[in-house]
């Protein structure tokens, strides 16, 4: 299914009265609109290829319908976001779930939808059908130097896709640990985990960035080889200056402070890119947005904060990826308010007065820093954020346009209702 541009016109017409009347109002709030609102369409969000499907978890999935049957159809579906939001302009692929047949067929339709390639993912917490060796204890961290080879290789494999389809970044995330106490020397687990990596690294392009993301726990529950921040960073600090840790908000312990993490990472130029997702337990990959708001605000507060004191261009500097895949929601619909969610926070970031801020941090004002920011927090920008669309010939509400398209139904129309898409 395609969306035409006058069809997103004329659903602006129904609405422009009232949105614009917001827009006049949220300007009189806001110093600093026109500027958020340049910025705001600058600023793209990657869409993962697995997130096109419903998710399922270890006891069942219910898929909804119409999802992606292929990779051409998969950029099809990320190509809808981009249309209706104009903020979705790349996806990021899972190799081998997603391996292009033809590269320069699936450039020219990515192209065709104004979308380029993001991160490439490995994949070395499954077993492939065709693989030689198991990882099931371990991929780059495995005592077992052929099967470290062949995670090393996966790795380089998936680069060349990258390269191919005019991707700049590798992210690596490693399901690796222990099960039991006893199971792992944590020293050599490290040791060979780096050493791997270290393999890995050499061969990425001069102009390539290569991203550790980190998880506290599961699939292993008792020690992860990558936890956390400090464990990434330590890898990362080793490899060189084209590694950089990548931030999932799902991959922490309950109430870790994402926000300083983010902080101390942009501090260290260590922070390379974003996973967003919201939970209430653990790895829950809910919306983005839909549980902890402020806490996204206060983490964008951070990311503004930071880029600036280096000078790094908000859009391009780090990567920006939605990676969540619940299984409740249309996921498309579901991205488009994950989107919006992440849109919403970096306006509101935007916003925050940062040198009253300054000034009430230097004099050790607690209560005037607090209402700087939760004033920041608490005024409406979404006519900002709609206004950016508006713009980019983007939708002013892109899920009620969905919606009154029924898109859903015209996907189920075209793919069937029993589709699977290759993923979690
Ligand atoms: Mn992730």
């Amino acid at each position: 299914m395609l969306i035409q541009s006058n069809t997103i016109a004329s659903h602006n017409d129904d609405l422009l009265k009232k949105h614009q009347n917001k827009l006049v109002f949220t300007a009189s709030e806001i110093a600093e609109s026109e500027a958020i609102i340049q910025k705001l369409i600058d600023f793209q969000i990657a869409i993962p290829s697995w997130a096109l499907g419903t998710g399922g978890t270890r006891f069942g999935r219910f898929a909804g319908g119409g999802e992606p049957r292929s990779l051409e159809e998969k950029i099809e579906d990320v190509g809808l976001l981009h249309k209706l939001n104009n903020a979705s302009g790349a996806i990021s692929l899972h190799i081998p779930w997603d391996i292009p047949q033809d590269h320069k067929a699936i450039k020219a339709l990515a192209a065709q939808h104004n979308l380029l390639f993001d991160a490439v993912n490995s994949n070395t917490f499954q077993d492939q059908t065709d693989s030689a060796h198991s990882y099931r204890y371990g991929s780059l961290q495995n005592v077992n130097k052929a099967i470290r080879k062949q995670a090393v290789d996966h790795n380089i494999e998936v680069i060349k896709q990258g390269i191919e389809l005019g991707s700049e970044s590798l992210t690596v995330w490693l399901a690796d640990g222990s099960n039991f106490p006893g199971q792992l020397n944590f020293r050599r687990a490290y040791e060979n985990t780096l050493e791997s990596l270290q393999e890995i690294y050499a061969a990425l392009p001069s102009n390539w960035k290569l991203f550790l993301e980190y998880k506290c726990a599961e699939p292993n529950f008792y020690s992860t080889t990558v936890a956390d921040w400090g464990q990434s960073y330590s890898y990362v600090k080793k490899l060189g200056d084209k590694a950089k840790t990548l931030v999932d908000l799902g991959h922490h312990l309950p109430n870790a402070n994402i926000e300083q993490i983010v902080s101390l990472l942009l501090m260290e130029d260590k922070l390379g890119g974003f996973h967003f997702n919201d939970s209430k337990y653990g790895d829950d990959d809910l919306t983005a947005g839909a549980l902890k708001p402020y806490q996204l605000f206060l983490i964008f507060n951070e990311l503004v904060e930071g880029m600036d004191a280096r000078g790094m261009n908000h859009a391009k500097d780090l990567g920006w990826m939605i990676d969540a895949s619940h299984n409740i929601k249309d996921p498309l619909e579901d991205l488009l308010q994950s989107v919006e969610a992440i849109m919403i926070a970096y306006a509101q970031a935007l916003s925050v007065d940062r040198k009253a801020l300054e000034i009430a941090q230097a004099e050790n004002d607690v209560v005037k820093a607090q209402e700087i920011l939760q004033n920041a927090f608490r005024t409406d920008v979404r006519a900002l954020v709609a206004e950016a669309r508006l713009r980019s010939g983007a939708a002013l509400n892109p899920v009620e346009l969905y919606r009154s398209l029924d898109v859903r139904g015209n996907l189920i129309g075209e793919r069937g209702l029993k589709t699977v898409a290759t993923g979690l």
